[in-house]
């Protein structure tokens, strides 16, 4: 029988000295140069790529280690197609209604609206489904624990693990989402979480301006 605990070891060597924080505001400035990309390339990437960036999202921690999400990877032109005219659909009624005026206003910096070119055009869709109970082989329910929490930690990985690659992403929740498990063909315990284009930036891409919180606004010492 395995062992319950094994001793853990980092893969990481942390020295609290000088070259460790040169490290850390190293990396918090490459982070600061991730944004949402609208604008993508449809040049392609290697599959092998997608497989390693949805291991180290799948490397999450979630309750229980239940591990409760199903990643969907999309390639094939005309499942990009058709989710693409599905969630037009819905947000062709969400500006024009179904979204309050005060959500009209607070996203016009972003410029959206009910066009979204991207999922034809970037190269890989993923579609992030969160498990709410797993389904045994004779359709029994097993229990999953704080579910979005742990399917939005994994989709947090990924995010990051794409930009460090250097390339974009978008966090895209087509609302209501419904019809992406209908498409996919997913089981009745999966839902829909995240709609998440990946691909190169195209070359004329822009980002909004916007302005991060400062540290001071977000952190509280005690
Ligand atoms: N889902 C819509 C609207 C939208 C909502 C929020 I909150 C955003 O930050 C951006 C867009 C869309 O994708 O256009």
């Amino acid at each position: 029988m395995q062992e319950r605990f094994s001793p853990f070891s980092h893969p990481i060597i942390f020295d609290n000295d000088h070259a460790i924080l040169t490290a850390s505001e190293k990396l918090n400035l490459e982070m600061q140069g991730r944004r949402s990309v609208r604008n993508f390339s449809d040049k392609t990437i290697p599959k092998e790529v997608i497989d390693n960036l949805l291991r180290i999202a799948a490397s999450a921690p979630s309750g229980a280690h239940k591990q409760p999400w199903t990643f969907c990877v999309i390639t094939t032109e005309d499942i990009k197609s058709r989710i693409r005219e599905a969630a037009e659909k819905e947000e062709y009624t969400n500006y024009h209604g179904r979204m309050s005026e005060e959500w009209l206003e607070d996203l016009k910096k972003f410029g959206t609206d009910w066009h979204k070119e991207f999922l034809t055009t970037a190269p890989y869709l993923i579609v992030i489904f969160k498990k709410s109970y797993d389904l045994e082989s004779d359709g029994g329910k097993v229990k999953n624990y704080y579910v979005s929490e742990s399917v939005g930690i994994a989709c947090g990985f990924l995010l990051s693990a794409i930009h460090q690659l250097g390339l974009v992403s978008l966090t895209h929740t087509p609302s209501p989402m419904n019809f992406l498990g209908e498409l996919l063909n997913r089981p009745s315990n999966e839902k829909a979480f995240l709609l998440i284009p990946v691909g190169y930036a195209a070359e004329d891409a822009t980002v909004p301006n916007l302005n991060r919180k400062a540290l001071s606004e977000v952190m509280v010492n005690y």
